[in-house]
């Protein structure tokens, strides 16, 4: 919005409250006029901050700094309720994006943020634009961003503790809360989170809405509440509306007060909306706008000042109100609970309600009347709450409540190096990974920290085995109605797979929420997912949020690629290795062979166990390989050496044979499923005079990452880059490349560069179709003929 229609629009008047009204809090009763208090300094401090972001820093770069006064604004009454009354150490709270200012105001008058943060909103080193666990320097449960996410962290968070709690002992109790804007409620996550049968009856779980009315673009068209509030309930949800204010609420007792109650009930949001921008002259014929005879009666004696706060005076800005609703929800113990908290988006601000008000920022001079109007001055601005006032004492008691120690995220235990999953027949890395896990699950003591978990696809990604021997997590036991000898699938409190409903968003949330619940439920696990690789991307910004947030935990993405063959269509993963590359956080692996896996699987739980953090992703394939090339490379290097190479993302499967001094060398270089046909290829080669080592990539990842550390370590410090030793040591010889990889053939097609050599990249570029393993690979140009080639290739490009 322009300058001039901020300084039109009005500002709405904080409702007054009987400042000497005791409100309840969880350290016994506090005056109304304390939080009131409190909650006009978060304001300010929240609206200054954003404030000194955009007009007192010369980024130097002319892009626009940003930040959000409206929808802080819009919520600074509920996060001062919750701060300063309602929560206990334990609870957890997930902070609707916008609103990040007013929480690092709270963080601050509560002693847990530095004074010198307040001008380092969106500033490097300084405040996050949006709540960051990993990168804001207080404290912050769950981060958020990406709307609909911060709603269903703290649901999952919920599910974690409910299992925690059965495993390991009950905690101190948690209330798991998320603040969200209403607009959050159009992404399709938050309704797959709330309709999923496992997070059912957490009481423990609390919703509040900042019912705003207003989107980033518009005024949310019509009246969804009621949409919404059938919806929750539907799911077996609590709802809770805190809609009008102490002076409405006072209204509506007066004869024909009931009229006038339905009349802004009925009201359509664009319309109510449109009263915020109002002069207040202009208030009662927008708002009498075809209204009923009793309804006009009722107002006419209201002066049109009085009329325009009356009618937007919200129950969202009534601290009582907000306690009481929030203390209600605390009285449902059996199920989740969701606030609908009416709030004015930039309430208290002139930018108060109006529609296009989502970025809007005060003037200087709009700024410095706020200051006067909140008793500050340019020495005081920044200052914390005086320790000698009520309101300074009562944030000192509040924030000596709050305390909190920090966690460990390490297990006492060790995991063994190693199950020794045996060979002897061909074998698929997706049944090896089953065969791992029922072997772990006999460790007395691994055990008891393993948990998997899986979108409805548990069975067909070989979990059926683990969970044979340790059953399905329900918070209560179930009886079992058929006997399947081969799916004994018990159901209880001592099950240790949680399982879910075809939601790979759900997945990924509760993944991220067990790879926390080190921190929030103050018991490290093991967490292990399963998914169809070709719906990782289904689940994709979950995933990202997870290792955003510092989650620990393993997936495996399995079938992957077009190996999954006859079974796949336009659903074959072709983007997901480079996915696995790219993803900061994540650890990358895609072995071809049994032992390879083991070794990869073992080393990665025992990072994991010693508290490690990331999260690691094996693409996995059903495609049975003989493992006798493996076996002879073991031979060859000796475990020692050959398992350090695996971990570190490459070993030689295959010396050449020595042709003589004067025959072209070339290395193939392959990921996965494809290597039987490399192998074939190399011994082609042989025939053809063409010496050809093939190197095993296990983790593409891993190589990257060093190549490219060094390449940093390189240009940071103005010296030549060093070949990292596990590249040298799988490569060798300077010789042209050729890759061969399951996935886009850009994946592994930076080996050239790292070589210092020609590549010829083979991989999968197109989408994919049903068919045989043989007939794709030939369409894709992944058969050993089309490897001879494109070694030939390679070789005259040299
Ligand atoms: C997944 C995603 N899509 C889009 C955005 C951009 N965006 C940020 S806030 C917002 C509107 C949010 O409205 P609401 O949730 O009602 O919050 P309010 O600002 O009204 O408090 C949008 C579209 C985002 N942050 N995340
Ligand atoms: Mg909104």
């Amino acid at each position: 919005m322009t300058a001039e229609a901020a300084e039109t629009a009005s500002a709405i008047p904080p409702v007054p409250v009987d400042r000497a009204a005791a409100l309840p809090s969880s350290t016994g009763p506090v005056e109304a006029g304390v939080l009131e208090e409190i909650q006009r300094r978060v304001l300010w401090l929240a609206t200054r901050m954003v404030d000194a972001a955009n007009r007192e820093r010369d980024t130097g770069d002319g892009v626009k700094v940003g930040g959000h006064q409206a929808s802080s604004a819009s919520l600074v009454t509920v996060m001062t309720a919750l701060w300063f009354a309602h929560l206990d150490p334990d609870d957890r709270v997930a902070v609707k994006p916008h609103a990040s200012p007013v929480l690092h105001a709270i963080q601050f008058l509560l002693g847990r943020l530095d004074r010198k943060y307040l001008t380092m909103l969106r500033q490097r080193g300084g405040l996050q634009s949006y709540p960051s666990r990993t990168k804001d320097p207080d404290p912050v449960d769950f981060s958020t961003g990406s709307v609909g996410l911060g709603a269903a962290a703290p649901l999952f968070a919920a599910v974690v503790r409910r299992y925690v709690d059965a495993h390991f002992g009950p905690r101190p109790r948690s209330r798991w809360i998320a603040i969200i804007g209403d607009a959050e409620l159009d992404e399709g996550n938050v309704w797959e989170a709330v309709a999923d049968p496992a997070t059912r009856g957490l009481g423990d779980v609390t919703w509040i809405v900042d019912f705003n009315r207003q989107s980033l673009d518009r005024v949310v068209p019509g009246v969804r509440i009621d949409e919404w509030r059938r919806s929750f309930e539907a799911y077996g949800w609590h709802v809770q509306e805190v809609k009008y204010g102490a002076r409405l609420r006072e209204f509506f007792t007066r004869p024909g007060g009931d009229a006038l109650r339905r009349w802004i009930d009925r009201m359509p949001n664009e319309q109510y909306q449109s009263l915020f921008g109002l002069p207040a002259g202009e208030v009662p014929d927008r708002f009498l706008d075809d209204a009923p005879e009793e309804v006009r009666s009722l107002v006419a004696e209201v002066p049109a000042e009085e009329l325009a706060a009356l009618v937007t005076d919200l129950g969202g800005h009534d601290l009582g109100e907000v306690l009481r609703a929030l203390a209600a929800c605390d009285d449902v113990a059996d199920r989740p609970s969701v606030i609908f908290a009416y709030t004015v988006k930039g309430w208290g601000l002139p930018i108060a309600g109006n529609p296009r008000n989502h970025s809007a920022l005060l003037t200087g001079e709009q700024i410095g009347a706020l200051r006067r109007a909140h008793g500050l001055d340019e020495a005081t601005e920044w200052d914390r709450l005086d320790p000698a006032s009520a309101a300074g004492k009562w944030a000192a008691g509040r924030a000596a409540h709050l305390r909190r120690e920090p966690r460990r995220a390490a297990l006492d235990v060790t995991v063994p190096a190693a199950t020794g999953v045996r060979t002897a027949k061909p074998v698929s890395t997706q049944e090896v990974f089953g065969r791992v896990l029922v072997d772990l699950s006999r460790s007395k003591e691994v055990a008891p920290y393993l948990v998997t978990t899986a979108p409805d696809v548990a069975t067909s990604t070989n979990l059926a085995g683990f969970i044979n021997r340790m059953a399905v997590f329900t918070p209560a036991q179930r009886r079992a109605w058929s006997v399947d000898p081969l799916l004994k699938w018990s159901e209880g409190p001592t099950g240790q797979h949680i399982e879910l409903g075809i939601s790979e968003m759900n997945l990924f949330l509760l993944l991220g929420q067990l790879g926390l619940s080190w921190d929030l439920s103050e018991q490290p696990l093991l967490p292990i997912g399963t998914v169809y690789d070709p719906f990782v991307c289904r689940g994709l910004d979950a995933f990202i949020y997870g290792t955003y947030s510092g989650a620990r935990f393993l997936v495996a993405g399995t079938p992957s690629g077009i190996t999954l063959a006859p079974e796949g269509g336009a659903h074959q993963s072709t983007i997901t290795a480079s996915l696995g590359l790219e993803l900061p956080g994540v650890t990358a692996v895609e072995p071809a062979y049994a032992v390879a896996l083991d070794w990869l699987l073992c080393d990665a739980l025992g990072r994991m166990a010693r508290g490690e953090p990331g999260a690691y992703y094996a693409r996995l394939s059903t495609r049975p390989l003989d493992q006798a090339p493996f076996e002879a490379a073991r031979a060859r290097l000796g475990d020692e050496a050959l398992r350090a190479q695996v971990l570190a993302g490459a070993y030689r499967l295959v010396e050449a044979a020595d042709l003589g001094p004067d025959a072209p060398v070339v290395h193939l270089a392959a990921a996965g499923a494809v290597l039987p046909e490399v192998l074939a290829a190399a011994a082609e080669l042989a025939e053809e005079g063409v010496a050809a080592h093939v190197v095993d990539l296990t983790s593409a990842d891993r190589l990257y990452a060093a190549w490219r550390g060094a390449l940093r370590e390189g240009l940071r410090t103005a010296r030549p880059p060093r070949l990292p030793a596990v590249l040298v040591d799988a490569f060798g010889v300077r010789a042209p490349v050729v890759t061969v990889h399951d996935a886009a053939s850009h994946a592994l097609a930076w080996l050239g560069s790292a070589l210092g050599v020609p590549c010829v990249p083979l991989g999968v570029d197109e989408f994919g179709q049903s068919g045989s393993v043989r007939e794709l690979y030939e369409l894709h140009d992944l058969l050993p003929g089309s490897i001879v080639n494109a070694a030939l290739a390679a070789l005259s490009l040299r």
